[in-house]
């Protein structure tokens, strides 16, 4: 269905693959389209209750392809270019009301570290690295990074990682905080699965409430979190799976969630 996208969807979990394996997965304007109206219809998809995005090869994604870059020429807006390819993704990732697993199977650098970064859950094979490659073609970092990454792992690591450019392995990045397991290759599918089944079983309205809060909260005061959770709870509360939860617990058996 798609040119450089692999979609599929098997029970309650979909899986997009960025599929340019060759270019280590870097984004052309293709990939980009493609990967938003993965994620799109993941979203619809009233069945589906967990995203994981990953990539075929050896790599994540290089990020920005610059072959592309190079042909598109001097008088194409940069700014323009972000705000209708990664900044949309980047967006829809975060405010998607269902969880997004991000399976880092190898290399993320530039803009293909900004979305594996935009995971709600980042889980990295031991091969995976991560490099803030923005300043290595004597660009700023973009699609997220100046927003994500010192939240992740602090201004000092950040800026080291942003004004140098040198890669990071998964081990320090899940020493770091930027990431959330890492797993040795051979178990990495089988970690990604385990996790993506568990929250397509879990309270899938509960958690895209989550990720608003979340989302909120990183911005606002405390004053304006706590209304803002009290607001949400009153959603959270007229759920099927809040009341299932209650039930199971009280019933002494393991909850039954529909997502509902
Ligand atoms: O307009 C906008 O929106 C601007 C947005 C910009 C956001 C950005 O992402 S800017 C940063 C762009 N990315 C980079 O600068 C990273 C470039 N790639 C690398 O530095 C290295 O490839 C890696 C460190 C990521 C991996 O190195 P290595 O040695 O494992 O692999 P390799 O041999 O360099 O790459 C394998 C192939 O992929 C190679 O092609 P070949 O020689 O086998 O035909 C290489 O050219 C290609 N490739 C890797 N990255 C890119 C790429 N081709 C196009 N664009 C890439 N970004």
């Amino acid at each position: 269905m798609y040119d450089t996208v692999l979609y599929d969807v098997s029970g309650a979990v979909a899986r997009i693959a960025l599929n340019r394996p060759d270019r280590l997965n870097a984004f052309d304007d293709v990939m980009t389209r493609e990967t938003i109206d993965a994620f799109r219809q993941a979203g619809r998809n009233a069945d589906v209750r967990v995203i994981v995005l990953t990539g075929t090869g050896r790599g994540f994604s290089a990020g920005q392809d610059l072959t592309a870059f190079q042909a598109r020429g001097a008088d194409i807006s940069i700014g323009e270019h972000l705000r209708h390819g990664y900044n949309r993704l980047v967006t829809q990732m975060r405010e998607l009301e269902k969880p997004v697993i991000t399976a880092i199977n190898g290399v993320a650098a530039g803009a293909g570290m900004s979305i594996a970064l935009a995971g709600d859950l980042r889980l990295a094979s031991d091969q995976a690295s991560f490099m803030q490659a923005f300043v290595k073609v004597g660009l700023i970092p973009d699609s997220g990074s100046t927003w994500m990454l010192p939240r992740l792992i602090g201004p000092a690591r950040a800026l080291e990682m942003m004004i140098t450019g040198n890669r990071v392995s998964a081990q320090d990045a899940l020493s770091w905080g930027m990431i959330n397991h890492v797993y040795p290759t051979a178990e990495f599918e089988a970690g990604v699965q385990t996790w993506a089944q568990g929250l397509a079983e879990a309270p899938t309205r509960a958690i895209g409430l989550i990720k608003r809060a979340f989302n909120r909260a990183l911005t606002s005061t405390l004053a304006e979190a706590l209304e803002y959770e009290a607001h949400l709870q009153d959603v959270a509360g007229a759920t099927a799976d809040h009341r299932e939860g209650v039930s199971a617990f009280l019933e002494k058996r393991p909850p039954r969630y529909r997502g509902e």
